[in-house]
């Protein structure tokens, strides 16, 4: 961590890694950000995945086993569980091995006899899964748009990872937000209530606990801006005044107004998603939008 930290305070522009954002602090802020009402991806996407469940059920068939990438604590997972024919498993990879020792007891009351097997790693070079019913189809499961905060690089490694382990029949669900317009984008990354902008400068707020830096929060404010280029939002958090940090003995100078790049979350058109797709082992099988085309749940079939 320290020296990932080291590396991108030491490149212009200063950058720090989106993951740190989660620590339990982060993740518990996510948890609010994903009920504030500027805040349209989650609420979306869970309603897509309702209506879309039986369709989604059908395709799947009967006696699958689903493989949810980043589960988290598996909350979207129940509505493609409940819809599901027979499921033969249930693989919820994370890794945050205490939230997957709190989801799967709650799992096995819900599911009485579904096989509820927790893999820790990190999903984006997909880890060995354990083989709950080699016959079985294996599905995998990636929401959230997770996926949008990947770098393009990441993203075809993960694809070509997870076709590996799912194997030639398998199937993977994605959900993927869409380019929509600034007026609704900047607003979902800086809401009113402040808890977004909380959210990255709890960041910092880390930095000074777990490596003894020396961040002043109250100079650095958050900041969301749509990068129309690269088709993404991004967080930034923008220092206040010229100032100096030390971060174990290093000194890092930041001008004013001078930012620290802390997220990327890119919004898809489909065409776009498709030539990433095209460079992999998947094709779009179904797409399912809401009725306003905010977000989409795609199911991906091997090519
Ligand atoms: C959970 C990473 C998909 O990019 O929308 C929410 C994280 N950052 N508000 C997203 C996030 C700021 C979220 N992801």
């Amino acid at each position: 961590m320290l020296d990932d930290v080291l590396e991108g305070l030491s490149g212009q522009p200063k950058t720090l890694p989106s993951r740190l954002l989660y620590d339990a602090r982060g993740s518990d802020l996510f948890e609010d950000i994903t009920v504030l009402p500027e805040y349209y991806p989650t609420r979306t996407e869970r309603a897509i995945l309702e209506e879309a469940a039986p369709a989604l059920a059908e395709a799947i068939g009967p006696g699958a086993v689903l493989v949810e990438y980043g589960a988290g604590a598996s909350v979207k997972t129940r509505i493609l569980l409940d819809a599901m024919i027979e499921p033969a498993g249930y693989l919820p990879i994370d890794v945050s091995e205490d939230m997957l020792a709190k989801t799967k007891p709650a799992l096995e009351r819900d599911y009485p006899g579904l096989p509820v097997h927790p893999v820790v790693g990190n999903f984006l070079v997909p880890p060995p899964l354990p083989d709950v019913d080699p016959r079985a189809r294996r599905v995998g499961f990636f929401p959230g748009s997770t996926i949008g905060n990947l770098a393009d690089g990441e993203i075809a490694t993960f694809l070509d990872g997870a076709a590996e382990e799912l194997g030639e029949d398998g199937l993977l669900i994605l959900g993927v937000d869409l380019k929509k317009s600034p007026d609704i984008l900047v607003p979902a990354y800086d809401d009113a209530q402040g808890v977004t902008a909380a959210f990255n400068l709890n960041l910092l707020e880390r930095l000074n606990r777990e490596l003894g830096a020396d961040f002043d929060l109250a100079k650095f404010r958050h900041e969301a801006r749509w990068n129309e280029a690269e088709s993404r939002m991004e967080m930034h958090l923008v220092s206040l005044a010229g100032q100096t940090v030390t971060i174990d003995g290093r000194r890092f100078d930041f001008a004013e107004g001078e930012s620290i790049h802390t997220e990327n979350s890119r919004k898809f058109d489909l065409d776009a998603l498709d030539r990433l797709l095209a460079a992999s082992p998947w094709r779009r099988a179904q797409s399912f939008l809401d009725a306003r085309g905010l977000f989409s749940v795609l199911l991906l079939e091997r090519g």
